[in-house]
């Protein structure tokens, strides 16, 4: 009998195949949604799909209409169904790994295929290495290199997946083992708790009376058989393993609440952390482990329940978990030294988004709404110019008319506010951070919505909007969107012109990184961080995960050379402005406090350090 995780990956499976096969775009979607809704569920489908019920049970789950039901029903009645049978006679299942591979679109994956029955990975390494792309269309030299970078780089980064991504799966993976009694608290823990931009697995914590020692075998049990766990690796007295369908690995420990905290302290990390802190505890006559933190003459408990009792105990400060890479985080808290560091509450604007005028998917005031509803006090919208035209980019008279109704949409707004009268409040769920919508915003401060722009940089370090329309604008970010392939000393003069112009206010995505997907382009940013600060030009860390420009070592670099700090979240929607969290992580990474970031200030402070000294 088919299972869940089963049905889910034939679903995106075929979502991939039909993809290749250049096929509705919507029908693609509604095969990937379908896929992700089938791997919630919390009962297996098979009991709902077979051929004794009457379908009605699956029509209830979100994302599943009357075609993908009988879809589900052919899973689990015969293994497969009509139209991946269909698409299998064209293509093979292991030609969706191609898709993850830079420049290999579904149309090419299709013409590799039909030229080269090239069907994986493998064969499309050795096809590229023996010169074959060489005969195809549109395929030389340049763009076999590219390629076999590509699959270096894939084979390199697949074992390790994205914040976000890792987040996600933390959360829904918390949601089905609440669903046990007796679950209190669930903590992510390892490099997911510290912040890290990428995780190798995922190490959940889960405490309350069903994991005390009287009880836990049957919280193991509810563990051990979640439908959405892949391969089953480790079932222990108060642990279990798997694997999820993408390969992450998941470790799930259940604990007493007694020793919570220690075994907290211990699986947060990092490895070297806790090295540094073992030694402290015994050179004070104490050894810590992921049970307590124990006297040594009498193995008397010093501290287990709480890790600030235990931080506490050998004489530090509580350090953050952000802080926790012995990167001198000991030494500083045995001070009283740590820095106080930024929060989510600190900020009060965000400066880069988009909107349908360009490339986004909301309007003006949308973006306004769900800024208000987020606490924020201003934000500023910045579509992009015409240079980027793929993302339907602004000439100069388009950039002045779309400011003149971003200015138009502060006003309305601020009279709306005034009048109380304000958008519904996003409330978050304690543990999991899922927006809700709750009660109408209270009208605070008089929101703002700057009039900007995020101006392409040209090759050669000019912009593409005139000097006189970036004048008529509240905010300019100054980004790099093309030449990736520029040598050092082209890119960092080229990004060194765009600062000197003083309309510029933010260099946005300083680097251009994807993670785990593309390298930055080769800017010296020992150069270049030092020329922002003197020039008196903000340098941007963005939040997207998939960004994330500034690492954390960047930032710190940033910021001791004295740079203004943007943490922004490039929101392409009004859900984006969320990403600023992962933003933050970074920031608090770097060990910025609130004072170091410029979206800290109150709107007319901010306006008033834009402008460029000269
Ligand atoms: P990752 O998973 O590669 O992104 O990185 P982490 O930091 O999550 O590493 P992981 O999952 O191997 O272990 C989680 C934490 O548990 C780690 O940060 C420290 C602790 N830990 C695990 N195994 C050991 C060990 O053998 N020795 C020490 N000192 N700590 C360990
Ligand atoms: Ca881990
Ligand atoms: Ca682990
Ligand atoms: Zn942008």
């Amino acid at each position: 009998m088919m299972d869940n995780i089963g049905i889910a990956r034939l679903l995106d499976e075929t979502a991939a195949l039909l993809e290749i096969d250049g096929g509705d775009s919507f029908r693609i979607r509604s095969y990937r949604r379908a896929a992700e809704a089938v791997e919630q569920q919390t009962t297996q489908l098979s009991t709902l799909a077979g051929p004794e019920s009457d379908g009605k049970a699956l029509l209830a789950i979100p994302g599943i209409g009357k075609g993908m039901a009988a879809n589900i029903r052919d899973l689990v009645a015969t293994g497969t169904m009509p139209l991946r049978e269909e698409l299998l006679t064209k293509y093979k299942a292991t030609m969706l790994e191609l898709l993850r591979l830079p420049g290999m679109g579904p149309k090419t994956v299709a013409l590799v295929y039909s030229a080269l029955q090239v069907t994986n990975l493998d064969e499309l390494e050795e096809a590229a290495k023996r010169g074959d792309l060489l005969e195809l269309p549109r395929m030389g030299q340049k763009f076999t290199d590219k390629l076999l970078k590509g699959i270096e780089d894939h084979r390199k980064n697949s074992s390790r997946f994205r914040i976000d991504v890792a987040k996600e799966f933390a959360n829904r993976i918390s949601r089905l083992i609440f669903e046990f009694p007796g679950i209190e608290t669930i903590t992510p823990a390892g490099s997911l708790r510290r912040g890290r931009e990428t995780c190798g697995d995922l190490d959940l914590l889960v405490t309350g009376p069903a994991c005390e020692p009287d009880a836990v075998a049957a919280a193991v049990e509810h563990v051990a058989s979640l439908p959405l766990i892949d391969k089953l690796l480790a079932k222990g007295q108060n642990k279990v393993s798997f694997t999820l369908r993408n390969n992450l690995q998941v470790d799930v420990r259940l604990l007493p609440r007694a020793s919570y905290g220690a075994a907290l302290q211990y699986f947060t990390g990092s490895k070297m952390h806790n090295v540094a802190l073992r030694q402290r505890a015994i050179k004070r006559g104490m050894t810590l482990s992921e049970y307590a933190l124990l006297r040594l003459e009498d193995n008397a408990i010093v501290a287990a329940a709480t890790e600030a009792e235990l931080y506490n105990a050998l004489d530090l400060d509580y350090i953050p978990p952000e802080m926790r890479e012995n990167r001198g985080e000991i030494e500083a808290a045995a001070a009283h030294t740590l820095p106080k560091l930024i929060e989510r509450s600190d900020i009060r604007g965000d400066l880069h988004m988009h909107t349908t005028e360009s490339d986004g998917s909301s309007s003006i005031r949308e973006m306004a709404e769900a800024a208000i509803a987020r606490g924020l006090e201003y934000i500023a919208i910045t579509d992009h110019s015409k240079a980027l035209a793929m993302a339907n980019g602004m000439d100069d008279k388009r950039a002045l008319a779309h400011a003149a109704r971003i200015r138009q949409v502060s006003d309305e707004l601020a009279e709306e506010l005034a009048a109380g009268r304000g958008p519904q409040w996003l409330r978050y769920e304690k543990q999991l951070l899922v927006p809700q919508v709750g009660e109408p915003a209270k009208p605070t401060a008089p929101f703002r919505v700057l009039a900007g722009v995020e101006v392409d940089i040209l090759l050669d370090g000019s912009l593409d909007l005139d000097d006189e329309t970036l004048a008529q604008l509240d905010i300019v970010v100054a980004s790099v969107h093309s030449g990736f392939n520029q040598t050092t000393e082209e890119v960092t003069a080229r990004v060194l012109r765009a600062a000197e112009n003083p309309r510029v206010h933010i260099l946005g995505h300083p680097t251009g990184r994807k993670v785990l997907a593309r390298e930055p382009y080769k800017i010296d940013l020992a150069v270049l961080l030092p020329a922002a600060a003197r020039l008196g030009v903000a340098v941007e860390h963005n939040s997207a995960p998939a960004r994330s420009d500034l690492n954390d070592l960047n930032l710190r670099l940033a910021h001791e050379q004295g740079c203004k700090i943007a943490v922004n979240t490039d929101a392409h929607s009004t859900v984006d402005l969320d990403q600023i969290e992962f933003g933050l992580v970074q920031l608090r990474r770097a060990w910025l406090t609130a004072a170091d970031v410029l979206n800290t200030l109150p709107v007319e402070k901010l306006v008033a350090s834009l402008r460029r000294l000269r």
